[in-house]
């Protein structure tokens, strides 16, 4: 799947968001984005993704770096009408490395929990990690690590925790078409077993293991075998 499709996707989802309709009062604060300071080498596009034109959004930026030109910027949506109006975290990005570009994006969903992020990082212009939440919690991470433009890794959560991740390091998957080679499983953030499909059938057809990890299961295994009998031994009494 092509990083871009999903973006494309993705954005044509964010303005399908229906608005609060012609009655709000306040006008929109301009596109919500600032121009580079005059002097300044930094470019005047920064090239954001948060929708800052529906009627019911509300822009502000915030400089946290400390040069004076803002590189955090926050987006809420309206909800209600005056006066009583709350305002809910829609959209939240970031320049990360201070070129005036930003390279990290976050969308939040309607209760203003994290549905999706975005990141370009190695900043080079170009989205390279997408990382998805239910419930507030990180699901899976879906990342394009050599550049190309597709998605090559999956990486996925449960509570939290990596557990597994797919690569397709053949390069075989297509835009709508996904085949990892290589899986990887995790347990307590280490990987203990690794299965490889080397001539693209989508079985594995090796399976590596780590072994030590497997040892030390077994010697608790035993372990935890040798606690129960000695449980049920009867206790001697002091003479
Ligand atoms: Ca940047
Ligand atoms: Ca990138
Ligand atoms: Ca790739
Ligand atoms: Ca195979």
């Amino acid at each position: 799947m092509k990083i871009q499709h999903v973006l494309g996707a993705a954005l044509a989802l964010s303005f399908a968001a229906p608005g609060c309709g012609g009655s709000n009062q306040n006008e929109p604060t301009g596109s919500g984005r600032s121009a580079a300071m005059s002097g300044s080498n930094l470019p005047d596009d920064d090239q954001g993704r948060c929708d800052t034109t529906a009627p019911d959004r509300e822009a502000s930026e915030y400089d946290t770096s400390g040069d004076d030109h803002p590189d955090v910027r926050r987006v809420f949506r309206r909800v209600g009408t005056p006066p009583l109006v709350r305002l809910i975290l829609a959209c939240r990005e970031a320049d990360l490395n201070g070129d005036g570009v930003k390279d990290v994006v976050r969308y939040y969903n309607d209760e203003g929990r994290p549905l999706r992020e975005e990141a370009d990082r190695n900043f080079d212009g170009t989205m390279d990690m997408i990382t998805y939440f239910q419930e507030g919690r990180i699901i899976r991470q879906e990342e394009d690590s050599n550049g190309d433009g597709r998605v090559d890794t999956k990486i996925f959560y449960e509570h939290g925790h990596m557990v597994r991740t797919e690569r397709d390091l053949a390069g075989r998957s297509t835009p709508t078409h996904w085949q990892p080679d290589r899986w990887e499983y995790f347990e307590e953030g280490r990987m203990v077993r690794m299965g490889t499909d080397l001539d693209g059938d989508g079985n594995v057809d090796r399976w590596d293991r780590d072994a030590v990890w497997s040892e030390q299961q077994r010697a608790d295994d035993n372990a935890a075998t040798i606690d129960e009998a000695v449980e049920e031994t009867p206790g001697m009494e002091d003479p």
